[in-house]
């Protein structure tokens, strides 16, 4: 670790990655011993490691991964589910971990849904990430955890912060936070990760023997977050320590007052037919793209819409009912 002067044996690695973790959720003022934690696992290293080491720090951590229904050449989706349910039953075997897959319980894998609707515009990008923000603020508020965890650590940061900042995009810069509060109904969000770099989030999970998915989703090739990571790269290259310094000092500024979220909070409402907040008159944007209406049902993902699923649920890695697995019977 060249911007710390740090030379580690894999235990001492370990060691020094779980305290740093437990300085960020203090610092931050992340979450509270006792808090329900919710821990968005995709499958890749950052999201399984975030949740080995909430498990070591001694939280109570239940996992959610979205089945997105995306393939390409690795089976992108079956082999993510896979990474979790054999991380689950080694890692965390007191924990639950919710499986909602998107085609089983909304009618259509997120590439269908993309190409139709509006915002498919070629990539599945868009529909994803608002399905998947649904969905995880909704599963955290049906299930009352007090907060949504998510891997997201520097680079990702420093990426997201370099886009917004090129852009002078002052209303998210005022939302880019490694916590978000809970407000009308949003579940509160937290970023443990937000200040390791990627490879040493990487180091951890190979230190730790986690298996995880190594390919990105096929449709993040070529995307604009990635272009800026490589951009941040080669500054990282010329100068140890720059990424991390962009964005704590960004964190300072936020922190002095210079950049105010806009005030468009005052205007959330329920949406009609499922009661999450939205900006939208009537239907919130989740409802309206996927054409849910009161007629057709409204509460998809509501806590009788989840099967609690007995010890036999790892056997069956091709399930695609929403369900909910306690792996404290394995
Ligand atoms: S948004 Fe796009 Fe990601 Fe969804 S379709 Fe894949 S690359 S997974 S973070
Ligand atoms: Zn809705």
């Amino acid at each position: 670790m060249r911007h710390h002067k740090l030379a580690l044996c894999g235990e001492h690695y370990s060691e020094w990655f779980v305290n740093s973790t437990q300085r960020a959720i203090e610092k931050y003022k992340m979450f509270k011993p006792d808090a329900n934690i919710l821990v968005a696992v995709s499958g890749g290293k950052d999201s399984l490691a975030l949740w080995d080491v909430l498990a070591r720090l001694g939280y109570k951590a239940d996992g959610l991964y979205i089945g997105l229904g995306i393939q390409g050449e690795i089976d992108y989706s079956d082999q993510s589910l896979a990474c979790i349910r054999n991380f689950a039953q080694q890692n965390v075997p007191n924990a639950q971990l919710h499986v909602v897959d998107i085609a089983e319980t909304y009618g259509k894998t997120i590439p269908e849904i993309s190409r139709a609707s509006t915002r498919g515009h070629g990539k599945p990008c868009s529909a994803c990430g608002l399905t998947k923000r649904y969905v995880m603020n909704r599963l955290a508020a049906e299930r009352g955890y007090d907060v949504l965890a998510t891997g997201h650590n520097l680079d990702d940061e420093a990426a997201v912060l370099m886009q917004n900042t090129l852009h002078w995009q002052t209303g998210y810069l005022a939302r880019q936070a490694p916590v978000l509060e809970a407000s009308d109904g949003l579940a509160k969000k937290v970023k443990p990760f937000c200040r390791f770099y990627e490879r040493e989030t990487a180091t951890y999970a190979v230190v730790r023997n986690i298996e995880y998915v190594y390919d990105e989703c096929p449709h993040a090739v070529g995307n604009l977050t990635n272009f800026y990571k490589t951009l941040l790269n080669q500054l990282e290259a010329e100068s140890p320590g720059a990424k991390l310094s962009f964005y704590v000092e960004f964190l300072k500024a936020r922190q002095a007052g210079f950049f105010q979220a806009p005030a468009d909070k005052s205007n959330l409402h329920a949406c009609e037919v499922c009661g999450q907040p939205t900006t939208a008159p009537g239907r919130c944007a989740f409802c309206r793209m996927w054409n849910i209406t009161a007629a057709s049902g409204g509460a998809l993902i509501s806590p009788d819409a989840i099967a609690v699923r007995g010890d036999d649920a790892f056997d069956d890695v091709e399930t695609r009912v929403a369900e909910t697995v306690d792996v404290s019977g394995l």
